[in-house]
């Protein structure tokens, strides 16, 4: 329970399990007894993080699930206040940031990584830099001209996927007030927004094509980006979404803005599949009040379908929503390229048509079947409204759901950046 919280495994012997006794006599220390509480940054330290900050012509701020185990969004929305620069978060701490504030750049996006680029000081708070938030050398400055400055409580973090320039081993939040304390106290005064306008701009290029996508889609089944915001509509801002799934995971990730903190969950620190259902009952129970939905791919909806029977048995009320296109899509894509395009080729990517919502009916839960655009939002509400755990099987389309936009970004995970000569490394 010290440092980064996770999952935990807790082993207990069988002797101790089924030992009697009086419960009045166990003794419970308080956490603070057994363990460090909130680790700060040495003073000396915050001291130079500051005087980079402060001196930087073109700061970036990065916000990553660390700042979501603090409980630090405000602290750090209010440091890019302050500064005003462009600030983004890593793509599994979405709702780290408000994507409806005004400095706010898409993880994976074209303006967020030129940003980044352009810097020649980025202030990383409690992200790892992982494969998906793409730490390549294209993506940052050259060492030589970028300080990179990375604070996470897990030293295993710093400095691993990047050069830094400073590594911070502490909270993010008392990272963040230290800093915000210390700026201010150096008279640090918020930027003209010229470059926050600049890359805005860009984004909103981007953003552009990202809306279009759905509304050129003429096929009789579903647009999985149309399917995302309708559900985005139903449940609404402050329900907690859990993504799942290949290609629909970027889907669901590019499709929904989240301006609540914790209000985003899914795979994007382990790329786990399966793993949407357990964590949207975890999170249920966790958020009793909360409206809580997976958007799931199909193929990641088998992994652990039966925990359904887990949420309709323990009354965790919970909306899961398959986009049946019935293929294992980002595998698809991957040997597409692999083969060089040469679809014969492609092996094991397809599945049956399975009804999903009937797999849920048999459970016990609830379902409803979706294939045609105008039905998701009265489905959707049907599945929320309803008191037993559902499933909404929405009849995707295949070739949207193969190429989803930002494919050729997420392509580069695997991949490698882009080379020189045109091939990926
Ligand atoms: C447990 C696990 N097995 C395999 C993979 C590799 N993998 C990544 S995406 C993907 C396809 C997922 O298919 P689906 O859930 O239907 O999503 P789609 O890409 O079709 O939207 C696979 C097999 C993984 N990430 N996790
Ligand atoms: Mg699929």
């Amino acid at each position: 329970m010290t440092g980064r919280p996770g999952p935990v495994h807790v082993d207990i012997p069988y002797d101790i399990i089924f030992e009697e006794g009086d419960d009045s006599e166990l003794k419970y220390l308080e956490p603070k007894q057994y363990r460090a509480m909130v680790m700060e940054a040495p003073a000396a330290q915050i001291e130079e993080a500051a005087r980079l900050i402060a001196e930087a012509e073109s700061p970036m701020l990065l916000a990553g699930t660390g700042v979501l185990n603090s409980g630090a969004w405000e602290e750090f929305r209010e440091l890019v206040d302050l500064i005003n620069c462009p600030a983004s978060t890593s793509m599994s701490a979405r709702s780290a940031y408000d994507n409806d504030h005004s400095n706010y750049l898409l993880g994976m996006g074209e303006a967020a990584l030129t940003a980044r680029r352009e810097a020649d000081v980025v202030l990383a708070v409690g992200t790892r830099l992982g494969n998906l938030d793409l730490p390549y050398d294209i993506y940052f400055g050259a060492p030589a001209k970028q300080k990179l400055i990375q604070v996470d409580i897990d030293p295993r973090n710093v400095g691993t996927n990047r050069p830094i320039a400073m590594g911070i081993v502490a909270d993010a939040g008392a990272t963040l007030r230290a800093l915000l304390g210390r700026l201010k106290e150096l008279g640090v005064k918020p930027a003209d927004g010229t470059a926050v306008k600049k890359y805005r701009d860009m984004e909103a290029e981007q953003m552009a094509v990202l809306e279009a996508a759905p509304r050129g889609y003429e096929g009789d089944r579903v647009h999985p980006a149309t399917s995302v915001e309708a559900a985005a509509k139903v449940f609404g801002p402050q329900a907690i979404n859990v993504g799942d799934g290949g290609n629909t995971s970027l889907f669901d990730a590019l499709y929904l803005r989240f301006t609540n903190p914790r209000t985003s969950l899914g795979i994007f620190e382990f790329g786990h599949l399966g793993t949407g259902i357990p964590m949207a009952i975890g999170a249920k129970l966790a958020n009793p009040d909360k409206e809580v939905y997976v958007i799931t791919g199909d193929g990641a909806a088998g992994f652990n379908f039966m925990e359904m029977e887990t949420a309709l048995r323990e009354k965790v009320k919970i909306t899961v929503i398959v986009h049946a296109e019935e293929h294992w899509c980002m595998e698809e894509i991957e040997q597409m390229v692999y083969f060089e395009g040469d679809a014969s080729k492609i092996i094991a990517c397809q599945q049956s048509p399975v009804r999903w919502d009937k797999v849920a009916e048999g459970i016990g839960c609830y379902g409803e079947f979706v294939d045609k655009p105008e039905d998701l939002v009265p489905a959707f509400e049907r599945a929320k409204g309803h008191e037993l755990p559902a499933v909404v099987c929405v009849k995707t389309d295949l070739a949207s759901n193969l190429i989803p936009p930002l494919a050729d970004k997420f392509m580069e995970v695997y991949e490698g950046p882009p080379q020189p000569g045109g091939a990926a490394g």
